[in-house]
C-alpha cells in the first residue's frame, strides 16, 4: 500500500550495495546474512522503491575476478538495472578492504602502494562512469596512523594531493562529465584518520589543482562519532557550493561507527537535516549508507531500507508544517525583528562605516535583557515531531 510516505525517484534515494548486502559480519561474530549478488541486490532495492545503486568496484566485481566472471556479473547487474529502473548515480573505488592497504592507500609510505591505488581507482572509474556514475566518492578508511612515529602528516597531505590532481586530470583527459566527493571520519578502522571533519576537507579542496571538480560527502555518524553537529557540517559545504553528496544513517555519539537505520537514533538531529536539505532545495541523492541490525534476516535488511526513506518522508512532511506552523513562525518573526535602528551599521567595510560603528551609543543593558523566547520555540519543535501539533 503506497502513501504519502512512499519512496518515488523524484525523492533521489539511494543505498549502496555494500548497505544491503551486509552480511552482520563484525570484529565479533561471523556473517549472520547469506551473500546476494549484485543482481539480487538491485531487485531487492526494486523491491523496496530505491531510485539509485552505488558501488564500490569490489561490491560489484570481485578483486581476483576472471575477465570471464567479470563479463558475467556485468551482464546481470545491467540487466538488473534495467529491469528495475535503478540508476547508478556514485561509485567509488575500495581502498581499505585488501591487506595491500593496511598502511593507507594515497598516503602510504610505500610508492609502490601509492601507484597501484591509482591504478584501481582509475580501472573503478572507468567502471562508474561506464555505468552512469556522475560523483565519484573517496573516503580514505585506511588513511591514517596507529602511531605518528610511522607516517609525516604534511607528507601525507602532500600525496592526498597529489593523488586527487591526479585523478581530477585524468578525469579530464578521458572527457568523463565526473565529480569528486571526498568522505572524512575521524577514526576507525585506523587510531586515528586524516582529514578527520567534512571542514577539514573543505579547507584541503581549495589547495587543489581543480577544485571545482571536488567537493564532500559528508556522513551524519561520522560527525557524530567526532562529537560534532552534522547539519552545521552540511550547512557550512552547502554554502560553500560542495555539497556534491551525502551519507545519511544514524548513531549513538561518542561510540563506534554504528552505520544504523536513519532516524533510529538521533530524530531531532535527522529532523533538522532534512528540513535544511528540503529547503535549500539540495537536489543531489539523499545516500543511505547504513545497514540493517545484526539481528535481520533479508526481509528486515528490506525493513530497514524501507525505514530510512520512511522516516526521511516523514521528517521532510514535519518540516513543512514547522514551516506552515503560525505559532512557529509568529515567534521566528519576533525573534529575528529588526527596529532598522542600526542599517546604516550593517554591511561591508567603509572607513565611515568602521567611525560610525565605533562612535554609536549602545544600550547594552537593554539588549542584553531581552529574553529571546528559545525554550518555547524548542518545545513547539518538540511537540510537532511528537505529533501533537
Ligand atoms: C564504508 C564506510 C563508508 C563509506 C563507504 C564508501 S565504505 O562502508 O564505512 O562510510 O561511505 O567508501
Ligand atoms: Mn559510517
Ligand atoms: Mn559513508
Amino acid at each position: 500500500m503506497s502513501d504519502i510516505y512512499s519512496p518515488r525517484p523524484e525523492h533521489k534515494f539511494t543505498f549502496g550495495l555494500w548497505t544491503v548486502g551486509n552480511t552482520g559480519a563484525d570484529a565479533f561474530g561471523e556473517a549472520v546474512r547469506s551473500h546476494l549478488s549484485a543482481a539480487d541486490l538491485v531487485y531487492l532495492l526494486g523491491e523496496v522503491g530505491a531510485y539509485g545503486v552505488n558501488f564500490h568496484d569490489n561490491d560489484l566485481i570481485p578483486i581476483d575476478a576472471t575477465a570471464s566472471e567479470r563479463a558475467a556479473i556485468l551482464k546481470a547487474f545491467k540487466k538488473a538495472l534495467s529491469d528495475t529502473g535503478l540508476i547508478v548515480p556514485m561509485a567509488t573505488t575500495n581502498l581499505f578492504g585488501n591487506p595491500v592497504f593496511k598502511d593507507g592507500a594515497f598516503t602510504s609510505n610505500d610508492p609502490k602502494v601509492r601507484a597501484y591505488a591509482l591504478q584501481k581507482t582509475m580501472h573503478a572509474i572507468d567502471l562508474g562512469v561506464e555505468l552512469g556514475a556522475g560523483v565519484y566518492v573517496f573516503w580514505g578508511g585506511r588513511e591514517g596512523i596507529e602511531t605518528d612515529a610511522a607516517k609525516d602528516p604534511v607528507a601525507a597531505t602532500k600525496r592526498f594531493r597529489e593523488a586527487l590532481n591526479f585523478v581530477c586530470e585524468y578525469a579530464i583527459d578521458q572527457g568523463y562529465d565526473l565529480k569528486f566527493a571526498l568522505e572524512a571520519k575521524p577514526n576507525e578502522p585506523r587510531g586515528d584518520l586524516y582529514f578527520a571533519t567534512t571542514g577539514a576537507y573543505l579547507g584541503f579542496i581549495e589547495t587543489l589543482d581543480h577544485p571545482e571538480m571536488v567537493g564532500v560527502n559528508p556522513e551524519m555518524a561520522h560527525e557524530q562519532m567526532a562529537g560534532l553537529n552534522f547539519m552545521h557540517a552540511v550547512a557550512q559545504a552547502w554554502e560553500a557550493g560542495k555539497l556534491f553528496h551525502i551519507d545519511l544513517n544514524d548513531q549513538n555519539y561518542a561510540r563506534f561507527d554504528q552505520d544504523w537505520r536513519f532516524g533510529a537514533q538521533n530524530l531531532k538531529q535527522a529532523f533538522f537535516l532534512v528540513k535544511f536539505l528540503e529547503d535549500v532545495g539540495y537536489a543531489g541523492s539523499r545516500h543511505f549508507d547504513a545497514h540493517a541490525y545484526r539481528t535481520e534476516d533479508h526481509e528486515g535488511v528490506k525493513d530497514f531500507a524501507r525505514g530510512c526513506m520512511r522516516t526521511y518522508l516523514i521528517l521532510k512532511e514535519k518540516g513543512a508544517r514547522f514551516n506552515a506552523d503560525p505559532d512557529i513562525q509568529t515567534l521566528l518573526a519576533e525573534i529575528n525583528a529588526d527596529d532598522g535602528s542600526v542599517d546604516a551599521l550593517k554591511g561591508a567595510y567603509s572607513a565611515a562605516k568602521a567611525a560610525a560603528i565605533k562612535a554609536h551609543a549602545f544600550d547594552r543593558e537593554a539588549i542584553a535583557t531581552r529574553g529571546l523566547q528559545y525554550e518555547k520555540l524548542d518545545q513547539l519543535t518538540v511537540e510537532l515531531l511528537l505529533g501533537v501539533r
